[in-house]
Protein backbone atom coordinates (compact mmCIF):
# COMPACT_ATOMS: atom_id res chain seq x y z
CA UNK A 1 0.00 0.00 0.00
CA UNK A 2 1.87 3.50 -1.24
CA UNK A 3 1.49 5.55 1.46
CA UNK A 4 0.14 8.43 -0.86
CA UNK A 5 -3.27 6.74 -1.52
CA UNK A 6 -3.76 6.32 1.96
CA UNK A 7 -7.55 6.62 2.22
CA UNK A 8 -8.12 7.91 5.82
CA UNK A 9 -12.34 8.70 5.54
CA UNK A 10 -13.44 5.86 7.52
CA UNK A 11 -11.01 4.59 9.85
CA UNK A 12 -12.11 1.42 11.77
CA UNK A 13 -10.11 1.13 14.89
CA UNK A 14 -10.75 -2.61 16.42
CA UNK A 15 -11.71 -3.12 20.61
CA UNK A 16 -11.68 -6.74 21.53
CA UNK A 17 -14.21 -6.54 24.16
CA UNK A 18 -16.96 -4.68 21.97
CA UNK A 19 -15.96 -6.99 19.13
CA UNK A 20 -15.89 -10.42 21.59
CA UNK A 21 -12.58 -11.35 21.15
CA UNK A 22 -10.21 -12.22 18.35
CA UNK A 23 -12.51 -13.73 16.26
CA UNK A 24 -15.34 -11.32 16.41
CA UNK A 25 -11.98 -8.24 15.74
CA UNK A 26 -11.65 -10.72 12.27
CA UNK A 27 -15.34 -10.96 11.76
CA UNK A 28 -15.75 -6.81 11.97
CA UNK A 29 -13.33 -5.50 10.16
CA UNK A 30 -14.38 -8.04 7.15
CA UNK A 31 -17.51 -6.74 7.27
CA UNK A 32 -16.57 -3.42 7.88
CA UNK A 33 -14.32 -3.57 5.05
CA UNK A 34 -16.76 -4.86 2.73
CA UNK A 35 -19.18 -1.74 3.48
CA UNK A 36 -16.94 0.91 3.46
CA UNK A 37 -14.15 1.38 5.99
CA UNK A 38 -11.34 2.38 4.64
CA UNK A 39 -8.32 1.66 7.23
CA UNK A 40 -8.52 -1.10 10.07
CA UNK A 41 -6.26 -0.79 13.05
CA UNK A 42 -5.42 -3.96 15.54
CA UNK A 43 -5.75 -2.63 19.06
CA UNK A 44 -5.83 -4.28 22.05
CA UNK A 45 -4.44 -2.84 25.05
CA UNK A 46 -3.29 -5.77 27.34
CA UNK A 47 -3.10 -8.43 24.74
CA UNK A 48 0.42 -10.85 24.72
CA UNK A 49 2.21 -10.18 21.69
CA UNK A 50 1.55 -13.66 20.83
CA UNK A 51 -1.97 -13.07 20.71
CA UNK A 52 -1.18 -9.48 18.66
CA UNK A 53 1.04 -11.40 16.31
CA UNK A 54 -2.08 -13.69 15.92
CA UNK A 55 -5.10 -12.01 15.01
CA UNK A 56 -3.10 -9.80 13.24
CA UNK A 57 -2.09 -12.12 10.64
CA UNK A 58 -5.36 -12.99 10.94
CA UNK A 59 -6.90 -9.87 9.95
CA UNK A 60 -4.44 -9.13 7.16
CA UNK A 61 -6.02 -12.12 5.26
CA UNK A 62 -8.94 -10.64 5.50
CA UNK A 63 -8.50 -7.38 4.90
CA UNK A 64 -5.96 -8.02 1.86
CA UNK A 65 -9.58 -8.94 -0.73
CA UNK A 66 -10.92 -5.37 -0.13
CA UNK A 67 -7.46 -3.95 -0.33
CA UNK A 68 -7.90 -2.20 3.02
CA UNK A 69 -4.71 -1.36 4.77
CA UNK A 70 -4.17 -3.02 8.51
CA UNK A 71 -2.32 -0.35 11.07
CA UNK A 72 -0.66 -2.16 14.44
CA UNK A 73 -1.07 -0.30 17.18
CA UNK A 74 2.00 0.19 19.63
CA UNK A 75 3.59 -2.58 18.50
CA UNK A 76 6.52 -2.37 15.88
CA UNK A 77 8.03 -5.89 16.44
CA UNK A 78 4.38 -6.98 16.09
CA UNK A 79 3.88 -5.03 12.75
CA UNK A 80 7.14 -5.86 11.45
CA UNK A 81 6.62 -9.45 12.35
CA UNK A 82 3.48 -10.46 10.14
CA UNK A 83 4.56 -7.34 7.67
CA UNK A 84 1.12 -4.84 8.74
CA UNK A 85 0.81 -2.10 6.29
CA UNK A 86 1.65 0.65 9.24
CA UNK A 87 1.52 1.30 12.73
CA UNK A 88 0.34 3.83 15.07
CA UNK A 89 1.74 5.50 17.71
CA UNK A 90 0.71 7.93 21.09
CA UNK A 91 2.40 10.20 22.81
CA UNK A 92 3.67 7.29 25.29
CA UNK A 93 4.92 4.40 22.85
CA UNK A 94 7.85 4.47 20.84
CA UNK A 95 8.74 8.24 19.89
CA UNK A 96 7.80 8.28 15.76
CA UNK A 97 11.16 8.77 14.74
CA UNK A 98 12.30 5.46 15.96
CA UNK A 99 8.86 3.69 14.80
CA UNK A 100 10.15 5.28 11.50
CA UNK A 101 13.45 4.38 11.81
CA UNK A 102 12.53 0.76 12.50
CA UNK A 103 9.32 0.21 9.96
CA UNK A 104 11.60 2.06 6.60
CA UNK A 105 10.10 4.15 4.33
CA UNK A 106 7.26 2.90 3.01
CA UNK A 107 4.92 1.62 5.74
CA UNK A 108 2.36 3.90 7.14
CA UNK A 109 3.04 5.98 10.22
CA UNK A 110 -0.02 7.92 12.27
CA UNK A 111 0.77 9.68 15.38
CA UNK A 112 -2.17 10.42 18.14
CA UNK A 113 -2.50 13.96 19.06
CA UNK A 114 -4.48 15.66 21.44
CA UNK A 115 -2.32 18.98 22.76
CA UNK A 116 -1.45 21.72 20.83
CA UNK A 117 2.23 20.86 22.39
CA UNK A 118 2.12 17.10 20.92
CA UNK A 119 1.48 18.62 17.47
CA UNK A 120 4.36 21.60 18.04
CA UNK A 121 6.74 18.28 18.41
CA UNK A 122 5.45 15.67 15.49
CA UNK A 123 8.58 15.06 13.34
CA UNK A 124 9.19 14.37 9.71
CA UNK A 125 8.65 11.06 8.83
CA UNK A 126 4.32 11.21 10.66
CA UNK A 127 1.81 10.13 7.36
CA UNK A 128 -1.20 11.36 9.39
CA UNK A 129 -2.43 12.51 12.79
CA UNK A 130 -5.38 10.99 15.34
CA UNK A 131 -6.93 13.79 16.83
CA UNK A 132 -8.53 12.97 19.87
CA UNK A 133 -11.14 12.80 21.78
CA UNK A 134 -13.14 15.18 20.00
CA UNK A 135 -16.59 13.86 21.94
CA UNK A 136 -16.74 12.39 25.15
CA UNK A 137 -16.05 8.55 24.43
CA UNK A 138 -16.97 5.43 27.10
CA UNK A 139 -14.61 3.52 24.79
CA UNK A 140 -11.37 4.72 26.29
CA UNK A 141 -11.17 5.16 30.17
CA UNK A 142 -7.49 7.46 30.33
CA UNK A 143 -8.46 9.44 26.64
CA UNK A 144 -6.99 12.94 27.35
CA UNK A 145 -9.86 15.86 27.84
CA UNK A 146 -12.56 16.36 25.22
CA UNK A 147 -11.20 18.89 22.73
CA UNK A 148 -14.09 19.74 21.10
CA UNK A 149 -15.09 20.71 17.92
CA UNK A 150 -13.36 24.22 17.78
CA UNK A 151 -10.67 22.86 19.38
CA UNK A 152 -9.96 19.80 16.23
CA UNK A 153 -10.36 22.77 13.64
CA UNK A 154 -7.09 24.46 15.69
CA UNK A 155 -5.34 21.17 15.46
CA UNK A 156 -6.02 21.33 11.70
CA UNK A 157 -5.20 24.66 10.93
CA UNK A 158 -1.55 24.23 12.85
CA UNK A 159 -1.04 20.79 11.21
CA UNK A 160 1.13 19.73 7.90
CA UNK A 161 -0.68 16.39 8.26
CA UNK A 162 -4.19 15.02 7.56
CA UNK A 163 -6.08 14.72 10.79
CA UNK A 164 -8.32 11.92 11.44
CA UNK A 165 -10.59 12.86 14.31
CA UNK A 166 -11.31 10.54 17.04
CA UNK A 167 -13.34 9.84 20.11
CA UNK A 168 -17.48 9.27 20.67
CA UNK A 169 -17.90 9.74 16.53
CA UNK A 170 -21.05 8.51 15.06
CA UNK A 171 -23.33 9.14 11.82
CA UNK A 172 -25.04 12.12 13.39
CA UNK A 173 -22.09 14.03 15.11
CA UNK A 174 -19.27 13.54 11.80
CA UNK A 175 -20.66 16.52 9.56
CA UNK A 176 -19.13 18.97 11.92
CA UNK A 177 -15.67 17.31 12.18
CA UNK A 178 -15.26 17.33 8.35
CA UNK A 179 -16.28 20.98 8.67
CA UNK A 180 -13.57 21.44 10.50
CA UNK A 181 -11.27 20.21 7.99
CA UNK A 182 -10.38 16.78 9.39
CA UNK A 183 -9.51 14.18 6.43
CA UNK A 184 -11.31 10.76 8.13
CA UNK A 185 -13.25 9.71 11.26
CA UNK A 186 -11.87 6.84 13.79
CA UNK A 187 -14.60 4.76 15.26
CA UNK A 188 -14.48 2.10 17.96
CA UNK A 189 -18.38 1.77 19.13
CA UNK A 190 -20.18 3.29 16.16
CA UNK A 191 -19.21 -0.28 14.93
CA UNK A 192 -17.91 -2.81 17.09
CA UNK A 193 -20.65 -4.63 19.51
CA UNK A 194 -23.45 -3.08 16.90
CA UNK A 195 -25.54 -5.59 16.35
CA UNK A 196 -25.18 -5.41 12.28
CA UNK A 197 -21.49 -3.80 12.17
CA UNK A 198 -22.25 -3.81 8.45
CA UNK A 199 -25.00 -1.68 8.19
CA UNK A 200 -23.47 0.34 10.70
CA UNK A 201 -20.16 1.01 8.66
CA UNK A 202 -22.47 1.32 5.81
CA UNK A 203 -24.32 4.80 7.73
CA UNK A 204 -21.37 6.26 8.55
CA UNK A 205 -19.74 5.66 5.29
CA UNK A 206 -23.11 7.31 3.71
CA UNK A 207 -22.97 10.23 5.72
CA UNK A 208 -18.68 10.51 4.95
CA UNK A 209 -19.39 10.66 1.25
CA UNK A 210 -21.97 13.80 2.08
CA UNK A 211 -19.82 15.38 4.17
CA UNK A 212 -16.22 14.86 3.05
CA UNK A 213 -15.06 17.79 0.67
CA UNK A 214 -13.36 16.13 -2.33
CA UNK A 215 -9.83 17.46 -2.53
N1 LIG B 1 -8.34 7.34 21.31
C1 LIG B 1 -8.93 8.49 21.64
S1 LIG B 1 -10.58 8.27 21.94
C2 LIG B 1 -10.48 6.61 21.60
C3 LIG B 1 -9.19 6.28 21.27
C4 LIG B 1 -8.70 4.93 20.93
C5 LIG B 1 -11.65 5.69 21.66
C6 LIG B 1 -12.72 6.05 20.70
O1 LIG B 1 -13.77 5.12 20.79
P1 LIG B 1 -15.26 5.46 20.37
O2 LIG B 1 -16.05 4.25 20.79
O3 LIG B 1 -15.27 5.64 18.88
O4 LIG B 1 -15.65 6.69 21.14
MG1 LIG C 1 -0.53 3.58 22.08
Amino acid sequence: MKRKTLDLSLYLVLDPDLCGGPEGMVRTARLAAASGATVVQLRAPGWKKRQWLETAIALKAALRPFGVPLIVNDHVDVALAMDADGVHVGQEDLPPAEARRLIGPDKILGLSVSSAAHLAGVPDGVDYLGVGPVYPTGTKPDAAPVLGVAALAGRVASARLPVVAIGGIRGDNCAALFAAGARGVAVVSAICGQPDPAAATLALRGTIDEFLPSC
